[in-house]
């Protein structure tokens, strides 16, 4: 009887181990593939100022409960309005740099700087 018991919970233990890997592994994949990312969360674009070199595509996501846009000061990239868990991607194909806000809350603002190759 108790060596069932313990046979079972060391399964239960594995299995749920094995589970928490593959959860961790997949996310963590595909943030490299994408670039670097900006996160969206309590009002704030995480990091405010990121540098990166031209041709990185920067992922913004949305972690906050609320809408947010990002809407560069130019013009030169504009998401639509993101949903919590949803994120909007720009190539920087210039040097410069590219300050952004949320339109829905003008006061949330960030900036990329492109560095020359
Ligand atoms: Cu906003």
């Amino acid at each position: 009887m108790f060596n069932t018991l313990k046979a079972g919970a060391l399964a239960l233990a594995l299995s749920l181990g094995a589970a928490a890997c593959v959860a961790m592994a997949s996310p963590a994949v595909s943030a490299a593939a994408a670039g670097p990312t900006v996160r969206i969360d309590n009002f704030v674009f995480g990091p405010g100022a990121l540098t990166v070199p031209v041709g990185t595509t920067v992922t913004w996501v949305n972690q906050d409960d609320i809408p947010h846009t990002v809407v560069a000061d130019d013009k030169s990239f504009k998401s639509k309005v993101l949903d919590s868990d949803e994120r909007f991607s720009f190539t920087f194909t210039k040097a410069g740099e590219y300050g952004y806000f949320c339109s829905l809350h003008p006061h949330m603002v960030g900036k990329v700087i492109v560095k020359a190759g």
